[in-house]
């Protein structure tokens, strides 16, 4: 095969972006790996939206053909103990992290097998075991999620880092913002990686966002950014290394974003007329699958034919797990009520209580006398301490203020976390001089 002329950048709508192209490949396991993954998660994708069309799975399906490479590139520096948390159109960044396709595929079938046992389809994809934490359908209404995870594990003094990937569009929600200040404020183990396909929905990033460099957005918060070539899996994957770098050992919050594509609409039901055809073939020649299998065969890591063989190999398992989905029971109708409120004794704290809804919901009625006993409780309780205040006898309105609420959790971040106890003893001396910068 003819040798491919190095390039050391590459076109993107921002201008030219750095390409890994020039920059030596990881080991041949690891991109033989890079490639096997990108590839699953787009014959995954494929089935499922033919699996849609034929009516097997309800509600939205939104793919992610197109965008592997930023996918693949983020997990595969990830530590196992590292946090994910995603949007609606998750479906590979669950297989990414770990998660058995024939469980996401059940899911999107809303069986007894999916991820989270069928109640939340497509845009909910969840996997706890491995640290992928959803999967949300509010735009943007992962981010704060994401800080509340990094804050917990800076709190518990580990070395975690939470990676919280989202789309240009949600950089417009307020959650942006607010979350992007508390990250920065709180020195937070965090990386915010914007999934750039340059649409929200039929809208173009122009004509959604005032700023379209994205990577500087969040710097008047306190969190700086960078973009990279979401379409190359090895500048995606250095780039994000480097920034989980940042996150764990300088405590530093930063935004990569991506440059990618979605092939398809925005989801099944989208007729795509505020696209060309021609834009959509353009990315296509960049495809972060085949122009990665040809540097991998340019650069005689991988024999010729060796995106075939990966083919083969990913269309077995990607059947199996549509034949798996299929397979699988509804969940059972006694069920449909589970998991939708947490009770008392569950959690075990006063901030359980919602004392905003004393009447019991309409749905508890429906279940066991013993179940109604335990919603009855839970509604007296919250009446009593919405007007008596919390165990700890403090006033209804002072116990649920921010400021009571916040200072809780701040006293119980101080307890063995050095990170912390720095810089509450630097907010304790009161003189706005802190001796030490951090
Ligand atoms: C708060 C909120 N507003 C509006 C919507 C409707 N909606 C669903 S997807 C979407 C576009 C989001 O675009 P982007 O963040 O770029 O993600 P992409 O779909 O491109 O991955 C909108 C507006 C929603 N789900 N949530
Ligand atoms: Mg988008």
């Amino acid at each position: 095969m003819a040798e491919q002329p190095e390039t050391s950048t590459v076109q993107t709508p921002a201008g030219d972006l750095e390409s890994s192209r020039g920059r030596s490949l990881p080991d041949a396991d690891t991109c033989r790996e890079l490639l096997r993954q990108m590839t699953l998660i787009r014959r995954f994708e494929e089935e499922a939206g033919r699996q849609y069309q034929r009516a097997k799975a309800g509600g939205f399906l939104h793919l992610a053909i197109g965008e592997e490479a930023t996918i693949v590139g983020t997990t595969s520096v990830m530590e196992p103990e590292d946090y994910l948390i995603g949007t609606y159109r998750t479906h590979g960044h669950a297989i990414a992290r770990g998660t058995d396709p024939k469980n996401v595929m059940a899911e999107i079938f809303g069986r007894e097998d999916g991820t989270a046992r069928g109640r939340g389809g497509s845009m909910h994809i969840f996997d706890g075991e491995r640290r992928f934490m959803g999967g949300y359908g509010i735009v943007g209404g992962n981010l704060p999620i994401a800080a509340g995870l990094a804050l917990a594990s800076d709190l518990k003094g580990t070395d975690e880092v939470t990676v919280c990937m989202f789309g240009d569009g949600a950089s417009n929600t307020g959650n942006f913002g607010e979350t992007m200040n508390l990250a920065a404020l709180w020195s937070l183990p965090i990386v915010f990686l914007v999934e750039n396909n340059l649409y929200g929905m039929g809208t173009a990033i122009e004509r959604h966002s005032a700023v379209t460099d994205l990577s500087h957005k969040a710097e008047g918060m306190g969190v700086p950014g960078e973009r990279v070539d979401g379409m190359d899996v090895i500048a995606i994957r250095e780039c994000v290394a480097d920034h989980l770098r940042m996150a764990r050992e300088d405590r530093r919050p930063t935004l990569v974003e991506a440059f990618t594509y979605r092939y398809r609409g925005h989801s099944a039901a989208d007729p795509e007329v505020y696209r060309d055809k021609h834009e959509v073939e353009e990315w296509r020649q960049k495809d972060p699958i085949e122009s990665f299998a040809k540097r991998l065969v340019d650069e005689g890591v991988v024999a010729d034919g060796f995106l075939e063989e990966v083919r083969a190999q990913v269309e077995e398992q990607v059947v199996e797990a549509a034949e798996f989905a299929d397979a699988s029971p509804d969940p059972p109708l006694d069920s449909l009520y589970d998991n939708l409120y947490v009770l008392p004794e569950e959690s075990g704290g006063w901030y359980a209580v919602d004392e905003r809804t004393p009447d019991p919901f309409r749905g508890e009625r429906e279940r066991e006398a013993a179940e109604r006993d335990r919603v009855r409780d839970l509604h007296e309780a919250g009446a009593a301490y919405a007007e008596e205040g919390d165990d700890e006898g403090r006033p209804a309105d002072e116990a649920q203020g921010g400021g009571a609420s916040g200072s809780h959790s701040r006293e119980q971040g101080r307890s063995g976390h050095p990170r912390h106890d720095q810089r509450d003893e630097d907010d304790d001396r009161g003189d706005g001089e802190p001796e030490d910068a951090i």
